[in-house]
């Protein structure tokens, strides 16, 4: 027990700001902080509190009125918050100057994502990812502050490159994101050379909203044994896998990085060789967590990146995971809205030899 309150007073205790223009969208917001919430967990904080501004005029230089930050000032007080996490994009001179008032670290939603992927990344390909998207997140905030984020003393929010690297100039940072673009190219040219030689199989790559159960999917069809989690992010590279239908059927199948709702564009950008194996693929199944309440949203937001990336024009397979956690009537709700979609438990087995089956008739029509 007392172990258990040592570490609940070690983590960090945040304080979550949504903020809207109208009162209508307050729903959406709502569901974005609850999000916000999932990924603060991650990162390793407590949230103790969230809110939501409804803001028709931004101040641009403190994004809300200065009232309204005193405000904030007085309940981080009140509740002894140490991080101060927007659902927004604050520019730097935002950030510096709510700081200045509130007294305690001011982040937003992109440097908590970024955060989470470093500390989630493992491999030599998401270690070097991780810190180009984190590179070039910080280089367009280091114009004029020089050596801003040396004062950075960890916690969430500061993880990565570490602060060594971080007191390096701009033009350092620019050779670094050179090297790590030239590194990553490398990465990708190996792989290249792997799938070369894979060539004559069938390639299937699994894309879907993060923590919807794409490696559980790829192990439940694999019989691999790929890291799964009840996080969000717990894969940030991709993962090939043979697929065998027996009696002689051979397929390619990759696990991927999850999306989320605004993901900066650099941070897609910077996973390339991650998501060579989405744009070299023959076909992707998109997998769902159906059990998330806003996972149509998630759909659609897979669907956008899906776009940005240039595949949203391969063939697709829907796949409504976890339905071993859905009632009689959801699932036949879903089977009507969805008729195409296959509705599968990745961890339960269920559904999962239909999706093989299918898979072999698609690549192999004729046997
Ligand atoms: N109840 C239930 N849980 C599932 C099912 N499939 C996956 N899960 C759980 O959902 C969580 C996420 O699963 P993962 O396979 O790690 O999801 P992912 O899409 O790879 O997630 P990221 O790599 O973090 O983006 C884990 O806790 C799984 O055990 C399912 O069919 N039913
Ligand atoms: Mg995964």
């Amino acid at each position: 027990m007392r172990v258990r309150e040592q570490n609940l007073k070690q983590k960090e205790r945040v304080l979550l700001i949504g903020i809207t223009r109208h009162r209508q969208k307050r729903w959406a917001v709502m569901e974005s902080l609850e999000e916000l919430a999932n990924l603060t967990k991650t990162a390793g904080g407590r949230v103790i509190e969230s809110f939501i501004q409804i803001k028709q005029r931004y101040n641009p230089s403190t994004l809300l009125g200065i009232g309204k930050v005193k405000d904030i000032k007085r309940i981080c007080q009140e509740l002894d918050i140490d991080l101060l996490i927007f659902d927004t994009d604050l520019s730097p001179a935002q950030i510096r100057n709510i700081e200045a008032i509130v007294g305690i670290r001011v982040i937003d939603r992109t440097a908590l994502i970024l955060d989470i992927f470093a500390k989630h990344a493992r491999t030599k390909e998401a270690r070097l990812q991780v810190e180009l998207a984190q590179l070039e997140y910080r280089l367009p905030r280091l114009i004029g502050l020089g050596l801003e984020y040396s004062r950075l003393g960890g916690g969430i929010g500061t993880r990565g490159p570490g602060e060594k690297k971080l007191e390096i100039d701009r033009r350092r940072i620019k050779q670094r994101i050179t090297t790590l673009k030239k590194a990553l190219k490398k990465i990708e040219k190996s792989k290249k050379i792997q799938r070369k030689a894979r060539q004559g199989f069938p390639k299937i790559a699994v894309v879907g909203y993060t923590n919807a159960g794409k490696s559980s999917l790829v192990n439940a069809l694999t019989h691999a044994h790929l890291l799964t989690a009840n996080y969000l992010f717990s894969t940030l590279d991709s993962n090939t896998k043979l697929l065998f239908i027996p009696p002689h059927h051979r397929l390619l199948i990759s696990d991927t990085v999850g999306f989320l709702k605004n993901l900066p564009h650099n941070l897609i950008a910077s996973f390339h060789a991650t998501l060579a194996e989405v744009i070299e693929s023959d076909l992707l199944m998109h997998i769902v967590d159906t059990t998330a309440q806003t996972f149509e949203q998630h759909i659609t937001t897979v669907n956008n990146v899906l776009e940005q990336i240039g595949v949203n024009e391969k063939p697709k397979l829907l796949i409504l995971n976890k339905i071993d956690r859905l009632f009689k009537e959801e699932k036949e709700r879903l089977k009507r809205k969805y008729p195409k979609a296959f509705l599968v438990s990745a961890t339960q087995g269920i559904g999962i030899d239909e999706v093989k089956l299918y898979l072999r008739d698609y690549f192999y029509p004729k046997s």
